[in-house]
């Protein structure tokens, strides 16, 4: 692991580390499968996460034994009918959906000369840092559909970093879903990880919530 003093950079996940739109993909992905008789259980649930959309409905399909009964066609129109519903939920978010601690993390990073980069999977990323009245703070920001392959392959990451101009080890990145934490450590970043201890075991560092993700904590972690 990189020590801290190395660092000069930060990218981040969005849903699940900047706010919780896990619940609204949720909601909207549980919707859909229970309308093809798919049966919903937490580790589709947790496996959802942090991977993009039409990877998403494929193991959605998959858990449910249907992933050879729709054409490409017919899938694009179940991913997209789960959009419109998610986006009509994230429409009514707000800065109070800012998850605990992460303004004054990123106003202390800005203050203190880190870089900050988003690498989320979410194609709706810009809407929501929008709504969360967080724009300013991302100038760069991946692409989701430049990429080949998604989390946790490390493209997305290493993109993060790339738009920062730093090298791997100058960054960390932040992940609540394993998949990502599988995607930074192979981009050969500072891993940080934000939830279950068993989940995220393969995290450099963890906590438990977004409240104790502070500049003192993760150096006090990374020695
Ligand atoms: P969209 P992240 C990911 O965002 C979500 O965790 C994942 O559940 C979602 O399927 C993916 O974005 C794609 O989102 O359908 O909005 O393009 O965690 O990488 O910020
Ligand atoms: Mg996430």
């Amino acid at each position: 692991m990189a020590t801290f003093k190395q660092i000069k950079g930060f990218v981040f996940d969005l849903d699940g580390v900047i706010t919780d739109t896990s619940l609204y993909h949720t909601k909207a992905w549980r919707q859909l499968a229970e309308k093809l008789g798919v049966a919903w259980n937490k580790d589709l649930e947790e496996g959802l996460k942090g991977i993009s959309r039409m990877d998403s409905l494929e193991l959605i399909l998959k858990t449910g034994g249907k992933e050879n009964d729709y054409s490409h066609d017919e899938k694009v129109a179940l991913a997209t009918e789960k959009n419109t519903n998610y986006v009509n939920e994230i429409k009514k978010m707000t800065p109070a959906n800012i998850l605990p601690g992460i303004k004054d993390f990123l106003d202390d990073l800005r203050d203190k000369g880190y870089l900050i980069s988003l690498a989320s999977a979410s194609k709706n990323g810009p809407t929501v840092l929008k709504q969360l009245q967080l724009t300013d703070y991302f100038p760069k920001v991946v692409d989701p559909a430049t990429l080949s392959k998604g989390k946790p392959d490390p493209e997305i990451y290493t993109k993060g970093a790339e738009l920062l101009d730093l090298a791997p080890e100058e960054c960390i990145g932040v992940e609540d879903a394993e998949a990502g934490i599988q995607a930074i450590n192979a981009a050969h970043e500072t891993s940080v990880g934000i939830g279950d201890a068993k989940t995220l075991a393969a995290a450099d560092v963890r906590f438990d919530d977004t409240a104790q993700m502070t500049l003192a904590n993760i150096e006090k972690a990374m020695g």
